[in-house]
């Protein structure tokens, strides 16, 4: 039972700004994601997430006085309560609302900015009766596509949410049950209070079964087959508020255990937004939680999600590559080039059992292995598996990219593009004889330099490099040429390059 319009998911979050940027879903569906970013928390500042201050508790928020397309306003006041009771009662949290009553108008398209203000002391909850103010925010038509949205601003110097904003299209109100739009609404107050996407369980969505949706999280970026089981909460959805909004700690410490730690690469840096998910092995599929890598931004790897007791299996594994922007999971996916998706980890899981105990918190060094290996290299391609060429390449590739963030994301990127790049050299005999002119040039020059330990690649080489990138761009898809302008064609290239060649090992390790 797909719906035929699924429900689509919008942020909103630096309000005051109107500096709005619209993507499209994988689906063909507009979504609104300004800076969308986070994991567990949708947004951090000084190392810690943003939150609605205790001394803001409860959070009052007011209705629009029209109808909701067909549901009349008395009843899309009690949905709207209905969806901040959702949060509010989770037991271990201590987020808190009230109705504070009616706006004075029934706010339309031709107001709504009125209500983009972070310093009036209303949280406007708006009944977009027509689609009228979801056209003006996001553009004639997109009332046809966007069911709502909702977030809320922040003060980067306190970390604390100022005030908030949600809008409900009306013209959606026929088109699902009464639970499937709530379900909507539930995920979109989730966002309004500083939640992010999460997502596990993945598998069931869009499968067609209906049944096994349950097991998707309300904070999930996309519909699933059926939303009505997201209307409630999930396990992952109440630990990820009670970690944001904690109650006393006794009555956590009683509920939960914690398990953080720190995912690092193979060689030692910091995996950033790689997604880790642990579950429990007596209800795996319900029991599952899920934290983004480094999602404080500190630099560090740092994750964190609370549990219930039990024994866990962990894993780490990339973060979706459709969600980026108005439906990233994390603060590194912002865009189809964020480090999310450039720097992948490869699935794997952490080798032990790990038990959780109420209260007790488990620390964890999680080791991730770069998602290599997963296409035919082009170079493999070109030379041949067990090609001295491809010896010297692989070595470059192992011992100079693979040391630095830098080197790693041209891996990655490579990677990424691999079985385009095969296309195209398939399709292309004179495109193909050049690239095994300048990689074979390449491999020589490294073998060269490897015997001078100042050694750095001939001039005229980079010459032709470019110029083979410039004839792979006039080819290349939107994606790869953007790749290729950027970290090839860039005017920093040469320093990012002669970087890596200042790190060591290569010369020793191509002989
Ligand atoms: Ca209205
Ligand atoms: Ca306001
Ligand atoms: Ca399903
Ligand atoms: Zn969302």
């Amino acid at each position: 039972m797909n719906s035929i319009i699924s429900p689509v998911r919008a942020h909103i979050k630096n309000m005051l700004q109107q500096h709005y940027v619209l993507g499209v879903l994988i689906a063909g569906l507009l979504t609104f994601s300004p800076t969308a970013h986070a994991g567990g928390p949708l947004n951090t500042a000084a190392g810690r997430s943003v939150v609605y201050s205790p001394s803001s508790f409860p959070i009052p928020y007011m209705v629009d006085q029209g109808d909701l397309g067909a549901i009349d306003n008395a009843q899309a006041t009690t949905l709207v309560d209905t969806c901040f009771a959702t949060w509010q009662a989770v037991p271990t949290a201590c987020i808190s609302f009230v109705n504070a009553g009616h706006l004075a108008e029934n706010v339309t398209g031709e107001r709504v900015f009125d209500y983009f203000n972070d310093a009036d002391g209303i949280n406007p909850i708006l009944f977009d009766a027509d689609g009228s103010i979801i056209d003006t925010v996001f553009g004639l038509g997109a009332k046809q596509s966007v069911i709502g949205f909702a977030g809320s601003e922040y003060n980067g110097a306190t970390g604390y949410y100022t005030e908030g904003l949600a809008v409900i299209n009306g013209l959606f109100s026929t088109k699902f049950s009464y639970d499937q739009f709530k379900a909507t609404f539930v995920h979109e107050f989730g966002h309004f209070i500083g939640l992010d996407h999460s997502q596990i369980n993945g598998q069931y969505v869009g499968d067609g079964n209906t049944v096994n949706d349950i097991y998707v999280p309300t904070m999930y970026p996309t519909a699933t087959d059926d939303d009505t089981t997201l209307a409630s909460l999930n396990p992952d959805d109440m630990a990820a508020l009670t970690l944001l909004y904690p109650e006393h700690p006794a009555l956590v410490d009683a509920v939960y255990g914690k398990l953080q730690g720190t995912v690092v690469w193979c060689y030692g840096m910091p995996v950033l937004g790689a997604n880790v998910v642990a579950y429990n092995i007596a209800d795996e599929n319900m029991l599952r939680f899920s934290s983004v890598s480094d999602y404080f931004r500190t630099d560090t790897g740092f994750f964190e999600m609370l549990v219930p007791p039990g024994t866990y299996r962990l894993y780490v594994e990339p973060i979706n590559r459709d969600f980026y922007g108005g439906s990233s999971v994390g603060p590194y996916a912002q865009t189809p080039f964020s480090l999310s998706f450039t720097q992948q980890v490869r699935t794997a899981y952490y080798p032990e059992y790990v038990t959780v105990s109420a209260g007790d918190t488990t620390t964890l060094s999680i080791t991730a292995v770069p998602a290599f290996g997963s296409r035919i290299c082009p170079v493999e391609r070109v030379f041949g598996d067990t090609a001295t060429e491809t010896q010297i390449l692989r070595a470059f590739r192992d011992n100079i990219l693979a040391t630095t963030h830098q080197g790693n994301t041209y891996i990655h990127v490579f990677e990424s593009y691999a079985s385009e790049l095969n296309a195209l050299l398939e399709n292309n005999a004179s495109l193909q004889r050049s690239c095994r002119h300048v990689l074979k040039r390449f491999a020589d020059n490294l073998q060269v330099s490897g015997a001078d330990p100042n050694g750095k690649i001939d001039p005229a080489l980079w010459h032709e490099i470019k110029t083979l990138c410039r004839d792979i761009l006039k080819v290349a898809s939107p994606g790869l040429q953007r790749v290729i302008t950027a970290i090839v064609l860039s005017r920093h290239r040469d320093d990012v390059i002669a970087s890596l060649f200042q790190s060591r090992s290569i010369h020793n390790d191509l002989h």
